[in-house]
């Protein structure tokens, strides 16, 4: 059994404590589609507190999931968690223009703490009012190699995504590096 750890972050309600109560509603072990070579999610314990939760892959490997908050963020926080991090998701909330200068300071001070992977989820993608991604890509600075990836919080379907987008963007990632 493997054990990883996953970090959520993003700017002050970006929907980071949201995403994991979603994954909290994971009750069995689910089929998750293409593209990922990962077949299944299990939660591993009900009782996970609010802002941390634990997930089954594949059955042999285990992937803790934390919420560290960005507003005010602690980098001793991320430090203790850094050695095991597999890659962390930073969330930007579309409907909220006024965190890019928020968000673009986190992901700066995440470049400088880690080397591992990320990519960047769009949440409230529901609401009309929602930024469209291209803009918030541009406004983000985000090259074209780091994935953007629309999210609806309160939604699992949409959240298994998000996750599968990091992996893939993982394991992606991990190849390249050996080449
Ligand atoms: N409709 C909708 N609302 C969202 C979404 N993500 C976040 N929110 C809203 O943002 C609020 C803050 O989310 P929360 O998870 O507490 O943010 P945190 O501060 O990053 O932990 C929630 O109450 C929701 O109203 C989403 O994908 N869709
Ligand atoms: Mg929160």
């Amino acid at each position: 059994m493997q054990l990883y750890n996953i970090v959520v972050t993003g700017a002050h309600a970006a929907g980071k404590s949201q995403f994991i109560q979603t994954l909290q509603k994971v009750e069995d072990s689910l089929v998750i589609p293409q593209p990922s070579s990962v077949t299944s999610f299990e939660r591993q314990r009900i009782e996970a507190p609010l802002d941390h939760t634990s997930i089954f892959i594949d059955s042999d490997v285990i992937v803790d999931i934390f919420n560290l908050d960005g507003d005010p963020f602690d980098p001793s926080s991320f430090a203790e968690r850094e050695i095991s991090c597999l890659g962390y998701v930073v969330l930007f909330n579309s409907c909220r223009p006024v965190h890019f200068a928020e968000t673009l300071r986190l992901l700066h001070r995440f470049t400088m703490l880690t080397n591992a992977p990320f990519i960047v989820a769009a949440t409230q993608q529901d609401d009309p009012a929602a930024i469209p991604l291209s803009y918030i890509r541009q406004r983000l600075n985000l090259s074209e190699q780091i994935p953007l990836v629309p999210c609806v919080t309160t939604n699992l379907e949409s959240v298994k995504q998000v996750l599968l987008s990091l992996l893939d963007h993982i394991e992606h990632q991990t190849y390249e590096a050996l080449l």
